[in-house]
């Protein structure tokens, strides 16, 4: 039974079921398609999650916005090791299926302090005609001032699964260009727009081009702009650092031409090298991240 301070309700947003939560610590939606935080805003540190103003809320697409799930690959399918992706088709498009999957809510308790969440998707017709294993996908929400994930994966097959993922959180800030993310200086990173190089970040990361970047270890990023911090803390060893910059917003799917000055994505993934390995009958090591504020 939800107290009188916090409510949830099922709506639906033009073709999607979506949670609608209310709670005095903020204000969250949630898509069951691909289990989709798309709106998040703390009555404490503000919105924490950017979504496109033009985003569209579609059967089988993925929302423009919030944190998508990418599962069971990330990226290109030919992005991806050999391991990866010799399951894939290489027709199907990038960040997997689970993102446009109607997954399963399992719980939702609600207290004064927080919000908790449970969802699942298992494998389905759909799923086995495009990657041949049986799985339980589970992800955990804590709401309450701050975001906290955990998303693991137990392998319900007779052999062993490879697979990338990433948490591809949209960030809102008030100016790219006076937007500094702190986290990154003297680790390395593929650079996806130059030949998949490795290169060396020295110091800060400033937006000033199209941005698309693998950063290599574990990384706890700080996003500071003129009006807010946000925190992305995460116990992956590979993240993703993405801005499409002006010409490529003119190409992106319910993404505005001037989209790009408001937001930026930091993903917590397991890709490249840091691709996950589950035996047979076992679970995942979580992959879990923390945005908060300041
Ligand atoms: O994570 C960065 C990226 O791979 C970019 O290259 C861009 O394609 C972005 O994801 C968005 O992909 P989507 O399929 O959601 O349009």
């Amino acid at each position: 039974m939800l107290n009188n301070a916090a409510f949830c309700r099922e709506v639906l947003v033009d073709e999607l079921a979506c949670i609608e939560i209310h709670h005095p610590k903020f204000n969250a939606q949630l898509c069951l398609q691909g289990a989709q935080l798309t709106q998040f805003k703390s009555l404490k540190l503000g919105e924490l999650l950017w979504l496109s103003p033009e985003a569209q809320f579609k059967k089988g697409q993925s929302v423009r916005g919030g944190i998508p799930i990418c599962w069971p690959w990330f990226g290109g399918v030919a992005f991806n090791p050999q391991i990866v992706k010799k399951h894939i088709p290489e027709n199907k498009g990038a960040h997997g299926f689970a993102r446009t999957q109607n997954w399963q809510l399992s719980y939702l308790n609600e207290s004064a302090h927080e919000m908790r969440l449970g969802l699942t998707l298992t494998h389905n017709k759909q799923t086995l005609a495009i990657w041949p294993f049986e799985f339980e996908l589970t992800y955990h929400l804590i709401l309450s001032h701050h975001i906290s994930i955990k998303l693991e994966c137990k392998n319900l097959s007779t052999q062993e699964m490879n697979f990338s993922q990433a948490l591809h959180t949209y960030l809102p800030t008030q100016d790219i260009n006076h937007t500094i993310i702190q986290g990154a200086h003297s680790s390395q990173y593929v650079d996806a727009l130059d030949g998949w190089q490795l290169k060396d970040q020295n110091g800060s990361i400033r937006i000033q081009e199209e941005v698309d970047r693998i950063y290599l270890g574990p990384k706890f990023y700080r996003v500071i702009n003129e009006t807010q911090h946000i925190t992305i803390n995460s116990n992956s060893q590979s993240s993703i650092v993405w801005n499409p910059w002006i010409n490529k917003s003119q190409r992106l799917s319910h993404f505005p031409a001037n989209g790009y000055q408001s937001m930026l994505c930091i993903e917590s993934a397991n890709v490249l090298d840091d691709c996950v390995s589950v035996p047979a009958g076992e679970t995942s090591q979580a992959l879990m991240l923390e945005i908060n504020g300041s």
